[in-house]
């Protein structure tokens, strides 16, 4: 049986997540995110989810594809640094909690509201709304309910999720004035180094898991692959390598993504490679970028080659998260009115195949 210790601690309280849709985190989900969540370890009471929820929103994927991207994204997260004894790494679809509380959310969500989140908008654009999922409209309530069920003070956000916050926020005072305190109202936390990383070939997008391949660096890829997608990123014709994401977005990002890798600033590096050539530059962030991402995958290769082990770590990850969302759902749901559950505690227990139930058993 596993004993957890439960460690009550002064420090503010974080929350974070990533989606498992595709096979392998790419650069900027590390520059932008990942990154920080191994700083903010140690200066934040840290929650940290595989958001496999979220990753049935769009375009469903085959059920193994999806448990394997969930360990896979679980051992590039301790690839990266994360320390499952100094913060709760979990997967969210083992906590019942959270679509529990999401209910009761959506409840309090009006339509008009949700419907103005711009994301389900962009996200739905391509095939249109009536062919979505309502999953994917109501995604961003899931989210809040990711978000309220620790009580997290800060949540870090980049542009593109200003907004879910936002009805978060709104969502948790919304609760708060009717039933009664319950939920800390989460503030945004803007790390200091969070980059905001580019498609490749189409520099005016975020880089993305599920764009087009020759634009993203995933964290899976070959030296050679990574060298031959960052020779071929779309730049400009001037050939002058100067800072200036309005005017050069792809050199710009270039020279961030070395920036990020070599402790520096985008325009320190555009100095210390003026006057050379776009060649030559490309040649160093290619090389900046495998001398991470070669030992990456080398560590994440070992990980992955001992799946009971990665699941143990979800297992204790769970545990820790548990201790927090289930008191949080108990709280909401008794405030709501609804009835706890009482009488005998329910058993795990199944019948035999083709045995007989008993006629008191709880299902
Ligand atoms: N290009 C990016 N630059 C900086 N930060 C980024 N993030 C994602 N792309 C960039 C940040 O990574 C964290 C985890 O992201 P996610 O997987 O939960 O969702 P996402 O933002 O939708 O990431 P992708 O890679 O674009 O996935 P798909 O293609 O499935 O939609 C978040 O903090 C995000 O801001």
């Amino acid at each position: 049986m596993q004993v957890l210790t439960l460690v009550t601690t002064s420090k503010q309280r974080v929350l974070s997540g990533i989606q498992p849709t595709g096979d392998s985190m790419q650069l900027g989900n590390y520059l932008g995110a990942v990154r920080n969540w191994v700083d903010m370890q140690d200066e934040f009471d840290a929650y940290y989810c595989v958001v496999d929820l979220h990753a049935i929103t769009l375009d469903p994927p085959e059920p193994e594809a999806l448990r394997q991207r969930t360990r896979i994204v679980t051992a590039q997260l301790l690839a990266a640094g994360l320390n499952p004894d100094r913060c709760a790494l979990f997967v969210q679809s083992h906590l019942a909690e959270h679509p529990q509380l999401s209910w009761v959310l959506e409840c309090l969500t009006g339509f008009g509201e949700a419907n103005r989140m711009t994301q389900f908008k962009d996200k739905s654009a391509k095939s249109g709304v009536d062919r979505q999922g309502v999953g994917l409209f109501t995604y961003p309530i899931l989210q809040a309910a990711d978000i309220l069920l620790y009580q997290a003070n800060y949540v870090p956000v980049g542009e593109d999720q200003r907004q879910h916050l936002e009805l978060t926020r709104t969502l948790a005072q919304r609760f708060n004035t009717r039933y009664g305190q319950t939920f800390v109202v989460p503030d945004a936390y803007i790390p200091k180094a969070a980059a905001k990383i580019l498609d490749l070939q189409e520099p005016s997008a975020k880089m993305s898991k599920s764009r087009a391949d020759a634009g993203t660096i995933y964290l899976s890829d070959d030296p050679a692959t990574i060298t031959k997608k960052i020779k071929r990123a779309v730049t400009d014709a001037d050939g002058e390598i100067r800072y200036d994401p309005e005017a050069k977005p792809g050199l710009s990002n270039l020279l961030t993504i070395h920036a990020a890798f070599t402790d520096s600033t985008p325009a320190k590096v555009a100095d210390d490679f003026a006057g050379q050539g776009y060649g030559h530059l490309k040649a160093a962030v290619a090389e900046a970028v495998i001398a991470f991402a070669e030992p990456f995958a080398a560590r994440t290769g070992e990980l992955l080659a001992d799946p009971a082990e990665l699941d143990r770590i979800l297992a204790h990850g769970a545990a820790k998260a548990r201790a927090v969302a289930s008191a949080t759902c108990i709280d909401a749901y008794a405030k709501v009115g609804f009835l706890p559950p009482s009488g005998p505690p329910a058993t795990t227990d199944r019948p035999e195949q083709g045995g007989q139930q008993s006629a008191g058993a709880v299902g």
